[in-house]
């Protein structure tokens, strides 16, 4: 009998191919190079990877065709597929709204009470309307949904936005998120123990990834006298590494600081005199 491997399902091209592959390399697993086929290999984690358009990832996991798959929250939500959301990957973070036409006043859902709207995600148009007892027509259609209202083809869309800039250019604007889409790992409802633990094994990397993307290791000098108030802006994983420096008087820090709250922390460190302050990614972190 073989060693077990895990079979993941990612975009073969698109927006989220390169993500998934980089976020893999980063775990530390080796993908050897097959985009244009099918399916390829990890050479070093029992890991098989299948290429596939991203509307049809959730239903491959759901039929175990993969055992876990790579997609946006937008894509597996719309297929209502029984898969489990098993961790938020931090890439390709988009939303899926409805847009109005620019001079339109949109002054909530009952705006849309007997308009046309045009989509490629009727379910979770559906569910909205719902949600809100608003009844309006939807046109499913499969691409550019942006130039339906241009073209009279409907009076509103419910579509992905990024930037917001498709909808400039066709003269709509963004008018209410129904879902925040994050790309999401999901998996098959019906993994064997060994696969369970091939998983357990891959999430713990992709924890450790992401984690450190989050943060910034610091390394300063502080002057003794206010060594307390340096340490007090610092939360670290423990508490700071404080080393003396050769010139009397003057300790060095050592910390970890969350990007979110970097720049007011910098300050902070800043105004109570710490000096020679250097910032450097963190590659792995595991706590
Ligand atoms: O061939 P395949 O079916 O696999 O690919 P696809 O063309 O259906 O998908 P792709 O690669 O375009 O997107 C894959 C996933 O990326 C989506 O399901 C989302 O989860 C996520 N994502 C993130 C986006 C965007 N950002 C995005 N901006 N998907 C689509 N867009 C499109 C949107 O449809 C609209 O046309 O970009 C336009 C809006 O972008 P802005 O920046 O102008 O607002
Ligand atoms: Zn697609």
């Amino acid at each position: 009998m073989g060693e077990t491997k895990l079979k993941i399902a990612i975009q073969k091209s698109g927006r989220l191919h390169d993500g998934s592959v980089n976020l893999l390399r980063e775990c530390g697993i080796d993908v050897i190079n097959g985009i244009n086929k099918l399916k390829t290999e990890s050479s070093n984690f029992p890991l098989e990877l299948y290429f596939f358009r991203d509307d049809d990832i959730p239903q491959y996991v759901e039929d175990a065709v993969a055992d876990i798959g790579i997609a946006g929250e937008n894509v597996v939500y719309e297929s209502n597929r029984k898969v489990g959301v098993v961790e938020d990957l931090g890439f390709a973070t988009c939303r899926l709204s409805i847009a109005v036409r620019k001079g339109d006043q949109y002054d909530g859902a009952s705006f849309l009470e007997g308009k046309k709207i045009a989509t490629t995600y009727p379910l979770l148009l559906q569910q909205f309307l719902d949600k809100n007892q608003v009844k309006a027509e939807i046109h499913q259609i499969s691409g550019s949904v942006e130039i339906a209202p241009g073209i009279g083809l409907a009076d509103a869309i419910c579509d992905i936005v990024s930037s917001g800039s498709t909808l400039f250019m066709n003269g709509l604007k963004e008018a209410e998120m129904i879902l925040k889409s994050r790309t999401v790992l999901i998996k098959n409802g019906n993994l064997s123990a060994e696969k369970e633990a091939l998983l357990e094994k891959l999430l713990f990397r992709v924890q450790a990834v992401k984690k450190a993307k989050n943060n910034k290791y610091i390394l300063l000098n502080a002057p003794n006298e206010n060594l307390q108030q340096i340490i007090s802006y610092l939360p670290g994983m423990k508490s700071p590494t404080v080393l003396p420096l050769a010139q009397p008087g003057w300790s060095s820090v050592h910390s970890v600081l969350n990007e979110n709250d970097f720049w007011e922390i910098i300050e902070k460190l800043k105004s109570a005199g710490a000096q020679g302050i250097l910032v450097v990614p963190i590659e792995k972190m595991i706590l």
